[in-house]
């Protein structure tokens, strides 16, 4: 273990790791259940359009969140375009507004520009790094029509004063649970929130379909023009009715979707050990705080995150970046330097004012965890960091040599 600054690899010591380790590395569920039920989809030789394994993998996602519909498709991103599409978000509107955080994957601002909708960029609330409901108000125009909150982390944000503004002004109210999986709020499942909340079965997700997502809504209407639009619009053989795009998941991604779903609660308590273990080693050293979760919410702790004081650290979030990549492993700064900061929206408009996001971007780390990682992986991550900071200034002025 890495205990003195000397054996760090930005000082010349061995990487702590002779293998990366990644934040996301997906996790596998019975790999004999999975490979048995590609034998069977092979045999069936029905591979994509409404099979029976996308079949069976949405009556799970009911039963699972209890939403009333779940409508799998091949992203959570095309999910969310037909989310909005089908909600009819931009009515008569012209470049109709919607309101999304800044800090969250660019996958939700661009499904709504997608779309021909402008995101509004709100700031987050420092705390949970969710849309800050203080803020949103004062971004409401006539253009306005919807308000699209994401939960992050593994937490929800703050759904019921997001719900009192949408009611308030007459917007459609919809929610990003990319990272929501498996989550409470107030004890309600996460995917029977708003006009519809989406999901994403991304390898990189704790349950995943390699790539796929879901739309869950309570809307027997909504529902029903989803899996029309999920599949060109049609309505049966020949029978073109509405508008659509190919959104569609393949049997094989349900086929993984299914058995990934079956380690659910697996996947779970081995993220939730990896966050406490994370979290007890890591106290104590100035200036990192790891985020926190509440004791009285389900959460799939699908990410370790942890904020860096540069000022208290002694180092920068990126400084520590380059020394944990140093060892091979490949931390990360979600979702450096927030959508107003990216293109399009960057070139479009002078980027909004939003301190609490650029703050949290600039200061967020993301460490591994998952079913590949173990306690002595862990310790052996946090005892660098530890290392690092320790010496921070030995490290600074390292870090600088090399640049
Ligand atoms: N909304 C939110 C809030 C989201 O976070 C996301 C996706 C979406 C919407 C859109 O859902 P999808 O349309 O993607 O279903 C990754 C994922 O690609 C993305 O799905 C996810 N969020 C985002 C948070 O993370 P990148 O750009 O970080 O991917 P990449 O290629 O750098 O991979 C991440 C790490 O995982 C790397 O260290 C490598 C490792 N990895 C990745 C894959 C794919 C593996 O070890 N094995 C693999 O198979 O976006």
């Amino acid at each position: 273990m890495k205990h003195h600054i000397d054996e760090l690899a930005i000082f010349g010591g061995q990487p702590a790791f002779t293998q990366p380790l990644h934040v996301g590395r997906p996790n596998l569920g019975d790999r004999q259940r999975l490979m048995s039920r590609i034998d069977e989809l092979l045999d069936r030789r029905w591979l994509t359009n409404d099979g029976p394994l996308v079949q069976e993998f949405e009556r799970r996602l009911v039963e699972f969140t209890g939403a009333k519909h779940c409508i799998a498709t091949c992203n959570g991103t095309v999910a969310l375009e037909l989310a909005a599409r089908a909600t009819e978000i931009a009515g008569a509107v012209n470049e109709a507004e919607v309101i999304v955080p800044a800090f969250t994957f660019v996958a939700t601002a661009h499904a709504l520009r997608w779309l021909g909708l402008r995101p509004v960029f709100c700031d987050i609330e420092p705390a949970g790094h969710t849309i800050d409901p203080e803020r949103v108000e004062a971004l409401i125009t006539p253009r306005t029509r919807a308000i699209v909150g994401v939960h992050l982390w593994g937490r929800p944000c703050h759904i019921d004063r997001l719900q009192q503004i949408a009611e308030r002004h007459g917007l459609a109210l919809l929610f990003d649970a990319a990272h929501a999986f498996g989550c409470t709020f107030r004890g309600g499942t996460i995917g029977g929130f708003g006009k519809a909340e989406i999901f994403s079965f991304h390898a990189t997700k704790f349950v995943n379909a390699f790539e796929g997502g879901a739309i869950a809504t309570n809307d027997d209407v909504l529902a029903a023009r989803l899996r029309l639009m999920r599949n060109f619009g049609f309505a049966g053989y020949d029978q073109v009715v509405s508008l659509g795009v190919n959104g569609k998941m393949s049997e094989v991604s349900a086929a993984m979707g299914l058995t990934s779903l079956e380690s659910c609660h697996e996947f779970i308590a081995v993220n939730r050990r990896n966050h406490e273990q994370y979290r007890h080693e890591l106290s104590g050293i100035a200036g990192l705080t790891m985020l926190a979760y509440d004791p009285g919410e389900q959460s799939n702790y699908q990410y370790v995150v942890a904020e860096v004081d540069a000022e208290a650290a002694g180092l920068s979030r990126d400084d520590l970046v380059e020394v944990l990549w140093a060892e091979n492993v490949l931390a990360r700064r979600y979702f450096f330097p927030g959508c107003h900061r990216m293109e399009p929206y960057v070139s479009a408009s002078e980027p909004p004012h939003l301190p609490v996001t650029d703050r949290v971007a600039g200061s967020v780390l993301l460490l591994p965890t998952g079913t590949t990682i173990g306690p002595a992986e862990i310790t052996e991550i946090c005892a660098i960091i530890r290392t690092a900071v320790s010496g921070a200034e030995r490290v600074q002025q390292k870090l600088r040599e090399r640049r």
